[in-house]
């Protein structure tokens, strides 16, 4: 299998943790991506028109995207069970679109402060990415002392949200205002596979 990578990208490290969790990440071969919504890398586009990453080719060469739909897929092929059955999948699930959606506008934030020209940047626009951000904390908060040990597509996305924020919104200093969260995180980003997928300069 490829998988069209970067190490800056939350939405591929979920795939890369799911792999680990599951025992398949010697089977990936990561293929350096640039993903970018301006520029954007043609390699990509030709597999998914949408351009974005995570894109996955599997070893009969069909194209999975996106990162759920891969993550998914990685579980069915590992026998894994990162999706959960019956009752914890509807808060597995729920988890996951909190926290894809965390990242949806933490994603466009950084675009904003980092891609568009300045005088073009409009920060009523960006403080309400900022804002889903925290009220998405806040939901976060009140379900983090209940996670116990799971380790699901749910956690495994507020994972590699919480390690998103440190990466590139450091400045937020989440952990200071959510408590429940910040205990949580400190062993669910010990395990190997975030330690093995953590973004190189975070
Ligand atoms: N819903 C997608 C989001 C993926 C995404 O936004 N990836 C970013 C990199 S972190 C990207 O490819 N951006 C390029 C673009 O927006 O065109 C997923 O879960 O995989």
């Amino acid at each position: 299998m490829k998988l069209f990578h970067s190490a800056n990208s939350p939405f591929v490290r979920q795939c890369l943790v799911a792999a680990h969790e599951l025992g398949l990440a010697e089977r990936i071969e990561l293929v350096p991506a640039a993903a970018h919504p301006i520029n954007r890398d043609r390699a990509v586009v030709e597999k998914n028109p949408l351009g974005k990453i995570p894109a996955l080719i599997t070893d009969d060469g069909s194209v999975l995207h996106d990162s759920r739909v891969i993550v998914d897929f990685l579980n069915d092929l590992g026998g894994g069970d990162l999706v959960p059955v019956g009752d914890a999948r509807w808060s597995a699930l729920t988890g996951q679109s909190l926290a894809d959606g965390m990242l949806d506008a933490a994603v466009l934030a950084r675009y904003e402060t980092a891609l568009r020209p300045e005088a073009l940047r409009w920060n009523d626009w960006l403080q309400g990415q900022l804002e889903k951000v925290a009220s998405g904390l806040l939901e976060l908060e009140s379900r983090a002392m209940h996670f116990g040990d799971r380790v699901d597509i749910g956690t495994i996305a507020f994972g590699c949200m919480l390690g998103y924020l440190d990466f590139r919104f450091a400045q937020l200093e989440w952990r200071e205002s959510h408590p429940n969260t910040a205990a949580w995180f400190t062993w669910f980003g010990g395990r190997d596979s975030m330690v093995a997928t953590k973004a190189p300069s975070a």
